[in-house]
């Protein structure tokens, strides 16, 4: 499906400034940063929205990790493949569209809409491939075709699972112990209690026809795709097997990164993905951000209000990608103020001087993504008149652009 339009990103190295270091990352199979330095192309898919409800505060930092993520691979000189899908078929989405009498396509494109317009707002790079699950329909009864090939497919009812135990490295990429998946799988779509499975963590693969939901035609008869298969087909058709980056929010270790590792594994006997990386989740004063709760911060209705999207990017680039943290409404207001004095800083005639600013900023950025430090550093340096570069202010102005995402 259609992608949104791309920022520019300037390249520092025109500007005479060279290529930024190896950008480290912070795996959670490993549990350790791990150097990300692929020989020319980067890799990258990142899990998408399920398209029921506007893009809020904790959508929005989940996909500027990504961005962020790429931007220092592209300063380091690399090219990336971005893919990144849409859950537009999923049992939320049904819910939503049943309960507020609106056609579930018609949400779903809404949404999505809203989405792109959101992540355009916010400068994030867009995927060169943005796939819905509606679409993938045929990929996905493929990737379960070779499953079954390899012996970890079984009935239930109608309906179809993934034996989760065909894949000898199962677990490795949450590093939980069953128990721990056991208390989390059904509160995050599992069914661990459905009688006739081998093992309550199997997961559904395919789902027969239910009456009153959308399904579609297969030879593995009429019904709709399961949700970690589905990413797990996408990931594979537009990257291939043991691709750099599977990322997404913390919420999805378990089970669905897990589950999508270990179905392409069993299907290709290739690993899934070099690096897991995972974005903390944004709550909103001390609570869950839920519709049910009534406390969603949304981009759109932020922007609505007047707020300058770089403030919103900004204020959510104070905080680092993988803590958890909350949104109070007085954060927009401390972002405002910084960039306006940033902005001030940068239409300076004379500055400290810009390239080791940069120097700075690639150093933060290339270590787990750490832009609280970048954006130390630069309020430092819009505090500094004591030097006398002046070439500094359109340094750092692009420098902020290219590695930040924020257009001053
Ligand atoms: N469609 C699936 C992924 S295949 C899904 O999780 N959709 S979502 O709309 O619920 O979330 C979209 C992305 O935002 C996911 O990467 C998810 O991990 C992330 N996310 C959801 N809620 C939060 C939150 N409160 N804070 C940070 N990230 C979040
Ligand atoms: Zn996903």
């Amino acid at each position: 499906m259609r992608s949104w339009s791309s920022p520019d990103v300037p390249s520092l190295a025109e500007l005479g400034l060279g290529v930024g270091p190896v950008v480290r990352v912070h795996d959670t199979a490993t549990r350790d940063l791990r150097p990300s330095d692929p020989a020319e192309t980067a890799r990258l898919y990142v899990c998408g929205i399920t398209p029921y409800d506007a893009t809020h505060m904790g959508h929005a930092a989940t996909y500027l990790a990504f961005d962020l993520l790429q931007r220092a691979w592209r300063d380091h000189g690399l090219d990336v493949d971005y893919t990144q899908n849409v859950t537009d078929v999923d049992d939320p989405l049904l819910e939503r569209a049943l309960a507020t009498g609106v056609d579930w396509m018609d949400l779903a494109a809404r949404e999505i809409e809203l989405f792109r317009e959101d992540m355009t707002a916010l400068r994030i790079i867009p995927p060169a491939n943005y796939v819905g699950a509606v679409e993938t329909i045929d990929l996905v009864v493929g990737l379960i075709d070779r499953l079954d090939q390899a012996g970890s497919v079984y009935r239930v009812d109608e309906d179809l699972y993934f034996d989760v135990h065909a894949d000898a490295g199962f677990g490795a990429v949450s590093g939980l112990t069953e128990e721990q998946m056991l208390r989390i799988f059904p509160e995050r779509g599992g069914d661990p209690d459905r009688p006739g499975k081998k093992h309550p963590l199997d997961c559904l693969l395919w789902q027969a026809e239910r009456p009153g939901e959308p399904s579609w035609e297969t030879r593995l008869g009429k019904g709709r795709p399961g949700w970690h298969v589905e990413c797990a087909a996408i990931a594979l058709e537009h990257l291939g097997t043991d691709f750099d980056v599977q990322g997404g929010g913390s919420d999805l270790v378990f089970p669905h990164h897990e589950m999508s590792a270990s179905e392409a594994t069993v299907a290709t006997h290739e690993p899934f993905a070099q690096s897991y990386v995972h974005a903390g989740m944004v709550g909103f004063e001390g609570e869950k951000m839920s519709k049910s709760k009534g406390n969603l911060v949304l981009v759109s209705k932020l922007r609505a209000a007047g707020h300058d999207p770089m403030a919103i990017r900004l204020a959510l680039l104070a905080h680092h990608y993988r803590s958890d943290w909350e949104w109070f409404g007085e954060e927009i207001t401390a972002a405002e103020k910084r960039l306006a004095v940033w902005r001030a800083a940068v239409s300076r005639t004379v500055a400290p001087s810009g390239p080791d600013l940069v120097t700075v900023i690639r150093t933060a950025m290339t270590n787990d993504l750490d832009a609280p430090s970048a954006l130390d550093a630069i309020d430092a340096w819009a505090a500094d008149d004591s030097a006398a570069d002046p070439q500094a202010g359109r340094t750092v102005r692009t420098a902020i652009d290219t590695l930040l995402g924020v257009k001053l």
